[in-house]
């Protein structure tokens, strides 16, 4: 592959063991709908202003080693005018780009879902490298119902993201691939452990049918949980779920699993990492984050859109990456959340 040795320099800049990603690339109708919650209206100026906030937080490296800007944000500046993928860099950030253009209907087959943006991805790609991105991400979405998702909605995801994770590598980024089972609904923690295996399992005979090299690649998955509308449950058992359905789909190729948080509290998101990591102690796979809501959630609160309230924003997020780093370590426990 032309670009083989590049792609695992950046694997070995991402894949580090107590450091995990910040998915920062909300977006537009979903960074306004996180600004509304904190009375902040999204101009592109104060979504440049936040996520400046975030890759200029001092120390934030020793805990993230990625972080995924959305398309606007790779041609900001920070404050203080350095280019934000630059600014990444310095932290020891890799840079990265969500590349996908959000999921319509999937025609003909009602409640499925599918992804948009393959056209033109190669071009887009080489345009993103030239400002500085190394790795890309992209989200195929499946809500639970009675009977979705159904198999042609599994299978027609499956292959837009392998379809996906080929041209990145074809193109020099590390594809993060990142198939979501949504948690909303009241199905119980076994319905959504099957649905995740399935998708899991036509993810990775996809990959595999488009010469997708496993070990220049990243898996952000779901963790595996009860609904939304069902009842909450412990972090011992989202563990042994999650586990479950994951050392029987996932190679043991695949450097790293970086979970999204997906509506999970910030508390219960690192306290399920955790318990996944006690667990996984002999897992193949780095067990990691690429959590957006988890890590930012309590840090947009304390900033609330007001320039003075960045040095508590950014103490709130670098609290929760090493809240997170430390789960990842097996290390957390819910006492430090009050230190
Ligand atoms: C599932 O969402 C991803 C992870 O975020 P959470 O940890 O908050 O669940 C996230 O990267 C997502 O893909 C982006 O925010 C883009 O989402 P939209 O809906 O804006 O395309």
């Amino acid at each position: 592959m032309q670009y083989a040795t590049e792609l695992e320099a950046t694997i070995n800049d991402m894949v580090q063991k107590g450091r995990g990603i910040l998915a920062a690339d909300e977006s537009s109708p979903t960074i306004a709908k996180r600004f509304r919650a904190i009375d902040v209206e999204s101009t592109e100026d104060k979504r440049r202003a936040w996520r400046s906030l975030l890759v200029t937080t001092a120390g934030l490296g020793e805990y993230i080693s990625g972080i995924i800007l959305f398309e606007e944000t790779l041609g900001q500046k920070t404050d203080d005018g350095k280019a934000i993928p630059e600014a990444a860099r310095a932290e020891k950030i890799v840079p990265g780009i969500k590349v996908d253009k959000g999921k319509i209907p999937l025609a003909l087959s009602p409640g499925d879902l599918v992804t948009q943006g393959l056209d033109g991805l190669a071009e887009r790609l080489r345009g993103y490298r030239e400002q500085g991105a190394r790795f890309a991400k992209w989200r195929e979405v499946y809500a639970i119902d009675q009977h979705v998702p159904t198999p042609h909605g599994i299978e027609t995801n499956a292959e837009m993201l392998a379809r996906y994770a080929a041209v990145c590598q074809s193109e020099g980024l590390v594809p993060i691939v990142e198939p979501e089972v949504l948690m909303d609904g009241d199905h119980d923690i076994d319905r959504h452990a099957g649905v995740t295996e399935a998708v899991q399992h036509a993810v990775f005979h996809a990959l595999h049918r488009h010469r997708v090299t496993l070990e220049l690649m990243i898996l952000k998955p779901n963790m595996v949980l009860p609904g939304k509308d069902c009842r909450r449950a412990e972090p011992g058992e989202v563990a042994t779920a999650t586990l479950r359905v994951l050392k029987r789909t996932v190679p043991a190729a695949v450097p790293s699993i970086n979970f999204l948080s997906g509506g999970q509290g910030p508390e219960e998101a690192t306290a399920n990492l955790n318990a996944i990591n006690q667990s996984g102690q002999d897992a193949p796979w780095r067990l990691s984050i690429s959590y957006g809501r988890a890590l930012q959630q309590t840090a947009l609160q304390a900033w609330a859109g007001k320039t003075e309230r960045i040095p508590a924003a950014q103490q709130a997020l670098l609290k929760r990456a090493r809240l997170n780093h430390l789960a990842m370590l097996a290390e957390y426990r819910a006492e430090m959340e009050t230190k």
